[in-house]
């Protein structure tokens, strides 16, 4: 079986490193959601692993979002597969007990985005190509309601309002300025400060700091889970329409182009 993540437990130190694995550019395939839950779910369980670093293997690339073929041309049953596996990979790393870093060593739109800013800090590779944000609307599509509360969350109302409507795409300073990231490193030096940064979070009593994060994500969390079949079938109304079906198609067809 195909593995899309590694990761590797330090028992010295109860930290984790997920590194995404999926060449060319780790989209998040239903197959890929499920093995980064269920790798979520056994760390939370493992009661020695306090911390979990998230990077990429990829060079260049975080992670390109959602994979864009488990949306385009399936059956509505599989879209809503699909979509029950963005809301678990979510509701294990918004929800997660364990101290979260992004390692964010590329570009990371979208759905990648998301999962950098479910962490609870993220430091990013200074190199003005990468870009980091929500850009759903740029494909015509809409980034739902759970997206859009972890974004204010983290960057707050006006600039989640600005970043959506336009599906701003922000470059290393410009996610700094913004609030989007909370550190830029040097390539080199990426996850050594990763590492630095999470022994000054593990040097907070856990109990304190896991009551403190699950008071201030608890009521996003929750919303979810009070109407997450209705998100689904909400999700796989919107995808199967034909409009939406041909902006797909086009946006593929534009990432295909911009190569040759
Ligand atoms: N899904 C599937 N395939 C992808 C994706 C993706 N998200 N991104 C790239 N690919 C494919 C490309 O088509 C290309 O395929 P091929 O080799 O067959 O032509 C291959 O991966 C490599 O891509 P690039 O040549 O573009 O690689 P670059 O290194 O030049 O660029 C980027 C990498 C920056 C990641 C670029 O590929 C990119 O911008 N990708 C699109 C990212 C994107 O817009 N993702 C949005 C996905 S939607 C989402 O995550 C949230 C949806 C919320 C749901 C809304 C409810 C309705």
């Amino acid at each position: 079986r195909r593995m899309f993540t590694n990761v590797e437990m330090d028992n010295s130190t109860g930290v984790a490193v997920i590194k995404m694995n999926s060449p060319p550019v780790n989209s998040l395939s239903l197959e890929f959601l499920t093995e980064f839950a269920i790798n979520m779910e056994k760390l939370e369980m493992d009661r020695g692993c306090r911390g979990v670093i998230l990077t990429s293997s990829v060079p260049r690339i975080f992670s390109a979002g959602l994979d864009i073929t488990e949306m385009y041309g399936k059956t509505p049953e599989h879209c809503g597969a699909f979509w029950r596996a963005v809301q678990e990979m979510w509701l294990k790393l918004y929800g997660s007990s364990m101290i979260t870093i992004a390692a964010i060593n590329g570009s990371s739109p979208a759905g990648g985005c998301l999962m950098a800013i479910s962490c609870d800090y993220r430091i990013m590779t200074d190199y003005p190509k990468y870009s980091i944000g929500l850009n759903e609307t740029k494909l015509g599509i809409v980034a739902p309601f759970w997206f859009k509360d972890t974004m204010i969350n983290c960057i707050g109302n006006r600039a989640t309002e600005h970043s959506l409507q336009l599906g701003l795409q922000y470059n290393p300073p410009e996610a700094l300025k913004v609030g989007l990231v909370d550190q830029l490193e040097t390539e080199d030096k990426l996850m050594t400060t990763a590492s630095s940064v999470m022994s000054q979070w593990l040097a907070i009593p856990d109990h304190a700091r896991q009551i403190t994060k699950s008071m201030m994500r608890k009521p996003i969390i929750d919303q979810l889970l009070r109407q997450r079949e209705a998100d689904v079938q909400n999700f796989v109304k919107f995808i199967t329409k034909d409009s939406i079906q041909k902006s797909l198609q086009m946006y593929m067809e534009m990432l295909k182009q911009k190569k040759g």
